[in-house]
């Protein structure tokens, strides 16, 4: 398999980053989201760092958090807002690559094996994910990335709040971790694992395959592997649905066929450049009108492809042959669709 290169974003104390933007007057006191209705029913959904300072975490009954924080503020979810907070994130990072996986409100794996070209850009676009987050929104998040989803998790965790943790080679990187520490491995498990020996993720890999699949069966083949720093996951996702687009509103609506044809070519261009190494098999244009009336007319390809000349081609003949009305346009826009990753292709501008 070729080697993937992830990157795993979560977002640091979410929902109580949420609170705090909310409102600023928060800051520096310990915050926790699990009241309910204003009483001390229910659970602990997040607590900022300064609560966990008390010994707060996600999931403690919320009685038993008061007795530990009773200076805490304790605030009740609301998840509309986290929600939408949750989603202008997610849309930035949909900017970094086509193949990005959503696990939970606040964390996302991000494939940006394409925009690797040296060992030493994994951290330069960590930092730029991170930084992008920050100044886009106000939100801070930690970032691992590594060769696969799972090393890419455990990396993110590793240095919170808003930490990067590069791993290139996984098999020093795990050795020392606590066995709890690989995603899946609860609380409940940990002690068995301890029983039989397995304190650290070395101790795992120490252990003869006999041994492994005696105690945890097929399951267990996997965890060895990782523990070896043999196992690499990628993101499971099919770009088959995916797609990157681009769009443009113009300051006035404009009329000028020949001014929105330009403008196209200008979008397909900024649309191809994201493609990296992937190829499209549909191409759309997106056009509404002043009335706010919005049309999309695409074709789609036999076959992949992956030239900006023939997408700049197809944009026009979709614009001729379906906008023959002579009404002012507000916005355009191209997408590519149907996306399909072409391993070890990288393309270039020569194409067109
Ligand atoms: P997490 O990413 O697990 O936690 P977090 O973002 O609060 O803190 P960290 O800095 O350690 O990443 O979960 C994301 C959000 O999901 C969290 O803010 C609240 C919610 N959540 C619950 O409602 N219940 C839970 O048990 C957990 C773990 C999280
Ligand atoms: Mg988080």
């Amino acid at each position: 398999m070729d080697q993937r290169v992830i990157a795993h974003v979560d977002m640091d104390c979410f929902f109580a980053a949420c609170e705090l933007k909310k409102d600023p007057t928060l800051k520096g006191k310990p915050v926790i989201i699990g009241g309910v209705n204003g009483t001390i029913r229910g659970v602990v959904s997040t607590a900022n760092y300064e609560a966990r300072q008390y010994g707060v975490h996600s999931a403690m009954p919320t009685a038993l958090a008061v007795k530990k924080c009773p200076n805490g503020i304790y605030l009740n979810c609301d998840m509309q807002y986290y929600k939408n907070a949750s989603n202008r994130i997610m849309h930035l990072i949909s900017h970094f690559s086509p193949i990005v996986q959503q696990t939970s409100i606040d964390e996302a794996y991000i494939d940006i094996t394409h925009l690797v070209e040296s060992k030493s850009d994994w951290l330069k676009i960590a930092k730029r994910i991170r930084s992008n987050i920050y100044y886009r929104t106000g939100y801070t998040c930690s970032v691992g990335v590594g060769h696969s989803t799972t090393v890419a998790k455990i990396a993110s965790g590793h240095q919170k709040p808003s930490g990067i943790t590069i791993v290139h080679d996984c098999k020093s990187f795990l050795a020392p971790l606590s066995i709890g520490t690989i995603p899946g491995i609860g609380k409940k498990s940990v002690p068995y694992y301890n029983k039989i020996g397995i304190h650290t993720i070395s101790d795992l890999a120490k252990k003869d395959i006999f041994f492994v699949l005696q105690h945890f069966g097929k399951h267990g083949i996997k965890l060895h592997k990782l523990a070896r720093g043999e196992y690499r996951n990628e993101i499971t996702f099919s770009t088959k649905d995916k797609s990157i687009s681009n769009e443009t509103t113009f300051d006035e609506d404009v009329l000028d066929k020949k001014t929105i044809l330009l403008t196209l070519q200008h979008l397909a261009l900024k649309t191809y450049n994201r493609l990296k190494s992937y190829e499209y098999k549909t191409v759309s244009i997106k056009i509404r009108f002043s009335d706010f009336h919005t049309i999309t007319r695409s074709f789609t390809f036999t076959q992949h492809g992956n030239s900006l000349g023939e997408i700049v081609l197809k944009i026009q003949q979709l614009f001729s042959e379906h906008i023959t009305n002579s009404e002012p346009i507000r916005l355009v826009g191209v997408k590519l669709e149907q996306l399909n990753q072409v391993v070890g292709k990288q393309q270039t501008l020569f194409a067109y």
